[in-house]
């Protein structure tokens, strides 16, 4: 009962997975979706001359509140406008046409807040890693996965949260990777480019009986090296977006592993790369301080832990050297796993198979401070399925259970009880 209560007081508060600030369910925005209430607001507007905010486009009003979040100037020249009447309190009235609205948005950024937000929370998944992990081609490729073969799979839909997020995704992604055959570029960091800064959001809704159930998934690609200083982390407001996530991915590429990386032999290796348990120790650290947490106690967010790039593991050993870090035919990566249901004997085989893996590859008590997180799980995946040797995927792309770590997540317990 003391549980129902804790999740209760949560629920009137809302992570918006687009601006990352708290919002009040009490104190959003609206839009309705009337056209002619744009137009009749518009004509209000030019009866008050001088208006800072109006739009050249006669069918169309100004979203400030986007514009400013996307970092255009809303009284510049090409501000992002609506063709649908923002009404900028929580009375969920149109101020105009005096009808109920429908269209919630968040007060900050002014992106959409679903349908049952208050009952389901907003379940977040975020995915994480250093600078060259994988996180571009692994986030691409499972998108295309969990829509075209998951979603069928477990009956459920998954469909993208803005239009924003399906340009972002065809443009950034789909098409260069799927279409073009080419290796996607390096992320920008966010100094870099503002565009960075909007995740892909993504609901899936698994339809069973009369209420269904949705999850956000918040494909947040960042610049890996945001995310190997905590000043950084908290700068950007990364912090607060991690700490309330129901979920973490956090990828982990062998090749950047030292142990590893100076065993294997195979053509153009890329140097070794950054400590991870350190990283994920800035991880730690900025969920505790956000949820005030003691350094004692366990972290409650589920932690997925993602070897990357397993495709390279996955060949004939040259020498015992490099057996000694490759996967074997013996490996429980070559399992299948039952297909339609959660298949727990299959996740937990791999799990310890790769815990040990980590224990032996990777210094620094990498392995403790994963057991920090109460709930952790260990897994490989592979985005290409193959080492591309230039910057066309000659090969294809054939990815190696790249979706395990979100059915593992799925089936976590309910996230409203994590916090
Ligand atoms: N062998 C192999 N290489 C991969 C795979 N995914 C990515 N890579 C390589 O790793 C590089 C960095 O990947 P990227 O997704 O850009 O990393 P990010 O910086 O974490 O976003 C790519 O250019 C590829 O060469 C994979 O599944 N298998
Ligand atoms: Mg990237
Ligand atoms: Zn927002
Ligand atoms: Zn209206």
């Amino acid at each position: 009962m003391a549980k129902k209560t804790e999740s209760q007081t949560s629920q009137a508060i809302y992570t918006c997975p687009f601006c990352f600030s708290s919002v009040d369910l009490k104190n959003i925005h609206h839009q309705c979706t009337n056209p002619a209430c744009t137009k009749i607001f518009l004509r209000e507007l030019d009866d008050k001359k001088g208006h800072k905010y109006r739009s050249k486009n006669i069918e169309e009003e100004i979203d400030i509140e986007n514009s400013i979040f996307l970092g255009k100037d809303p009284a510049g020249p090409s501000p992002v406008t609506t063709k649908y009447h923002i009404i900028r309190d929580p009375s969920g009235i149109c101020d105009i046409c005096r009808k109920p609205v429908y269209k919630r948005l968040c007060p900050s950024c002014h992106n959409p807040i679903p349908q049952g937000a208050e009952e389901e929370g907003s379940t977040v998944f975020v995915v994480l890693g250093p600078k060259g992990v994988g996180k571009s081609h692994y986030i691409a490729v499972l998108i295309n996965q969990l829509r075209n073969s998951f979603s069928p799979e477990f009956g459920a839909t998954m469909s993208p949260a803005t239009d924003r997020t399906t340009l972002k995704y065809r443009d950034m992604y789909y098409k260069r990777l799927y279409e073009e055959g080419r290796r996607l570029a390096p992320t920008m960091s966010y100094g870099e480019s503002r565009e960075s800064r909007e995740p892909m959001i993504y609901y899936l809704r698994f339809l069973e009986g009369d209420s269904p159930r949705v999850y956000t998934l918040a494909f947040f690609d960042t610049a890996g090296e945001d995310l190997s200083s905590t000043d950084t982390m908290r700068g950007l407001n990364i912090n607060s977006f991690i700490s309330r996530a129901s979920g973490i991915v956090f990828l982990v590429d062998p090749l950047q592993i030292p142990y590893i990386n100076t065993r294997i032999r195979m053509e153009n290796k890329p140097p070794a790369g950054v400590d991870v348990a350190n990283m994920l120790s800035n991880i730690a650290n900025i969920i505790r301080t956000n949820n005030r947490l003691n350094m004692k106690d366990s972290i409650r967010i589920p932690l997925a832990v993602v070897l990357t790039k397993t495709d390279v593991l996955m060949k004939a050993p040259e020498n015992d050297e490099e057996s000694s870090i490759l996967f074997g035919l013996n490996s429980s990566l070559n399992i299948e796993r039952e297909k339609g249901k959660y298949d727990r004997t299959n996740i937990e085989q791999i799990s310890a198979e790769i815990e040990e893996y980590m224990r032996r590859a990777i210094p620094n008590g990498f392995v403790q401070k994963v057991r920090e997180f109460r709930e952790h799980s260990y897994f490989a995946v592979s985005a290409l399925g193959s080492n591309p040797a230039g910057s066309m995927l000659t090969r294809g792309i054939s990815p190696m259970r790249v979706e395990d770590p979100f059915i593992w997540l799925l089936n976590c317990e309910s996230p409203e009880e994590k916090r």
